[in-house]
């Protein structure tokens, strides 16, 4: 009887030890867990800094600030879209904030300046939105959570081709992302049997549409495929609209970019019929995907998610798992290998972090703009299945 007490108080003396480690006092005193993401808050491209904040800010409201002990620390920075600025921010949140995971990068050339700040420092850079094929290739440590250019321009190369256009016509903006675009849909559009007619490529900044349009009304192709960079979409639009484009016969076609759920709501009738090729829709009929936009729209009054949101939401969910599959502990290293081959249910459907390339695989939808009770939406109508980056083979 007395023995049994005292080995019972022993047990329960163990169990009180066990208990101090995990006790939210002890917790607090462990350092946070930092994650800086630099994104264009201002500028031309703020709204991908906008949906990336919001839907990040989204994740941690309904998953918690605290992951295996640790707090979670969010800080974000506005680099304008300027490279030079996103270099040094990443340098300053490295070297000042020690920042455990650096995330973001709203375009190619801003995560292009990074990759070697997160190599030399072994931070893990996780790509939120920028989507030119080559950019994992320019550090081990970034993982990608948005898509490239050659992912989901197949899938429109591939319909264009299927539905009687024999003759096309290009139009990307002038840097990485619309260069992939570009190259992906002549080959693919050219394998199928079609002739390109004419290519164009519009300068990234400050671009007026209307001279590349009289081409495109001139040389009158069965379809004018178009990749510009979110943001840019509703502009277009306008001006496609404006001349009489959307009346000439010439179908248009494009990445998703191009109908962004941020802006297609507001860009009326022009865009009705419009096929894309794309990873995201909010219209994506799953019941993941129906929470997540009501939740988004509920903090976010006026806003519809885009892919750019979806994209920063799953990367918080890939920075939360790498931290919890570490106990904790974190670490560049043990981080960047548990973000490998995360396999999950997003929003958009199942993703994949390829354990090789650190890109991304997931499926591509075909979809066509309709209106959908009052409102303009991305309708998918077809499916291509789990898709690498198809860049990566060249
Ligand atoms: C990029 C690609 C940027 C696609 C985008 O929006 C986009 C990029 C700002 O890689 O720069 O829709």
């Amino acid at each position: 009887m007395q023995k049994r007490r005292f080995t019972k108080s022993i047990v329960a003396l163990g169990a009180m030890t066990l208990g101090l480690v995990l006790t939210p006092a002890v917790q607090a005193q462990q350092a946070p867990f930092k994650i800086g993401f630099i994104l264009p808050m201002t500028g031309q491209s703020a709204s991908t800094g906008r949906q990336i904040e919001a839907a990040a800010r989204l994740y941690m409201a309904q998953n918690g600030t605290t992951v295996a002990g640790r707090k979670i620390e969010v800080i974000f920075k506005d680099d304008g879209g300027v490279a030079d600025a996103t270099r040094r921010t990443a340098q300053e949140l490295v070297v000042n904030d020690k920042v455990d995971v650096l995330a973001g990068f709203g375009l190619t050339p801003l995560a292009l300046a990074t990759a070697p700040i997160a190599t030399q420092s072994k931070t893990p850079m996780v790509v939120t939105a920028a989507a030119t094929s080559i950019i994992t290739e320019q550090s081990p440590y970034i993982v990608r959570t948005s898509f490239t250019l050659p992912q989901v321009t197949l899938g429109i190369a591939e319909w264009a081709a299927k539905n009687k256009i024999k003759k096309a016509m290009t139009m990307v903006a002038d840097y990485g992302p619309g260069i992939d675009a570009e190259r992906t849909f002549k080959d693919r559009f050219q394998l199928n049997g079609g002739t390109i007619v004419g290519e164009i490529r519009s300068p990234l900044r400050s671009p007026d549409f209307a001279p590349f349009l009289q081409r495109v009304s001139d040389t009158k192709p069965e379809a004018l495929f178009v990749f510009l960079p979110s943001g840019q979409g509703a502009a277009f639009m306008k001006q496609f609209g404006e001349r009489g484009l959307d009346k000439s016969g010439i179908r248009l076609i494009a990445t998703g970019d191009v109908t962004d759920d941020d802006q297609l709501n507001d860009m009326g009738d022009v865009a009705l019929g419009v096929v894309t090729s794309h990873h995201y829709s909010a219209s994506h009929p799953s019941a993941l995907n129906k929470k997540f936009v009501a939740a988004f729209e509920a903090a976010n009054k006026g806003m519809r998610p885009n892919f750019m949101g979806v994209a920063g939401y799953d990367g918080m969910r890939v920075i939360y798992k790498a931290l919890e599959a570490t106990k904790g502990a974190g670490g560049g290293d043990a981080l960047l290998a548990a973000m490998k081959g995360q396999l999950f249910e997003s929003p958009r459907g199942q993703i994949l972090i390829d354990g090789q390339s650190r890109d991304i695989v997931q499926d591509v939808y075909i979809r066509k703009v309709e209106r959908v009770n009052g409102q303009l939406y991305n309708m998918e109508f077809d499916v291509q299945k789990a898709v690498k980056d198809p860049g990566k083979a060249k």
